[in-house]
């Protein structure tokens, strides 16, 4: 009996060999299933591409961008720019690239923008506006919901008085990722539109993830982005595309933009490779995305039932936990646990002590939850 199960064994895998050298003979290629090994949490930033976008990149037309030559980006351009209701759009290598050429595209060095305390753009993107820029930040206190007060920010807006700076523009975040992926609604942005449109300034979001507010919200991304001067969002993260983001708005300041990226060295070539993944995440897996909340949601609540783990928030494809006072178990040690033991990778969130931020992306699936949950619960019994 073993003997046939071991000759029935070497027999299949001799004719699967077989197989795979006439396939690729034949120049056939047998695609291995591309999946991620790990449960990875840590981020939505880690999800890799799927099999439809690598093929897609494969095949990709493509030209020269800097010659306007790549039919591949012009078409995804062409398509973000209609889908948020702007003039025009330009393809950028990241989010960070696409804050900081909106922002150089916007203002004049010592001009001054005012902007959350705990955006992205203030804490995690170097301070580009002013190391390359000279723009001053004037930062406001986010609140629990990822709004800046609207008194605050009438105050904040500087008279025309020659011992300050000008104030060009504000900047909102949707979702706001410190806040704990907390959306904004389009009624809000239409209150800070209001103000900017009276004052003069510039209303520029960092929309990262301007998709899962539409998402949470069930509305279209046009509302959200409807009193905008500009938006960045990402196709990487929860989309799934490689790299790359768009910054749309009017023409004339998509041309500047266009400008500011050439000299952040963020001008690509044959760009339509990256483009073609783009394609996909732009009408396609943006359509996904409350799957990813409801995912999300599922995993709070399977986490709230384990003794000693405190679920501090849920929202949209974010959640923030803590371990309660009773445990004894250093967080580090919890989360190298988690990963040497079970392939499941936590880390430790830099904006608050004690407190770990997981999110769920393409990648995550139900089994992969339940998985998570189990092995959460192994530990910490
Ligand atoms: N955020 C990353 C880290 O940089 C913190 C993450 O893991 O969430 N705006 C927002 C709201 C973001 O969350 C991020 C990425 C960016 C801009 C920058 O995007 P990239 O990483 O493409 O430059």
């Amino acid at each position: 009996m073993g003997d046939h199960f071991v000759a029935h064994a070497s027999l299949l895998l001799s004719s699967f060999a077989v197989l795979t050298s006439i396939a690729s003979h034949c120049g056939i290629r047998i695609q291995r299933a591309k999946r991620m090994k790990t449960i990875d949490l840590r981020s939505d930033t880690v999800s890799h591409p799927t099999a439809e976008m690598r093929e897609a990149m494969a095949n990709a037309e493509v030209g020269d961008d800097v010659y306007h030559d790549d039919p591949t980006v012009n078409q995804l351009e062409a398509d973000a720019a209609a889908i948020f209701g702007k003039e025009a759009a330009v393809f950028v290598t990241s989010g960070t690239q696409g804050n900081l050429c909106a922002l150089l595209a916007h203002c004049q060095r010592g001009e001054s923008i005012i902007i959350g305390d705990a955006s992205h753009i203030f804490r995690y993107e170097q301070g580009g506006m002013a190391q390359l820029g000279g723009i001053i930040p004037h930062t406001l206190p986010v609140q629990s919901d990822a709004t800046m007060r609207l008194c605050d920010l009438e105050a904040a807006i500087n008279p025309d008085d020659e011992h300050k700076p000008v104030t060009r523009l504000v900047a909102l975040e949707n979702t706001h990722n410190m806040a704990g992926g907390v959306p904004i609604s389009a009624e809000y942005t239409a209150q800070v539109a209001e103000i900017a449109r009276r004052n003069n300034l510039i209303l520029h979001i960092d929309g990262a993830r301007i998709f899962n507010a539409a998402a949470a919200f069930k509305v279209d991304v046009q509302e959200l982005a409807a009193g905008a001067d500009s938006v960045t969002f990402c196709l990487s993260k929860g989309l799934c595309a490689p790299a790359g983001s768009i910054l749309v708005g009017d023409r004339s300041f998509i041309r500047r933009a266009r400008r500011a990226r050439k000299v952040l060295g963020g001008s690509l070539r044959q760009a339509g490779v990256l483009a073609a993944a783009g394609m996909i995440a732009l009408h396609k897996m943006r359509h996904r995305l409350v799957d990813d909340h409801a995912h999300a949601q599922l995993l709070a609540e399977g986490l709230s039932e384990i003794p000693g783990l405190v679920i501090k928030s849920q929202n949209t494809n974010f959640i923030f936990f803590t371990l309660a006072d009773q445990v004894a178990m250093p967080l580090d040690d919890f989360v190298n646990r988690l990963r040497r033991d079970y392939n499941v990778f936590m880390s430790p969130y830099s904006g608050e002590r004690g407190v770990i931020r997981l999110r769920t992306h393409y990648w995550i699936d139900r089994a992969a939850i339940a998985k998570v949950i189990s092995a959460v619960s192994a530990i910490l019994s």
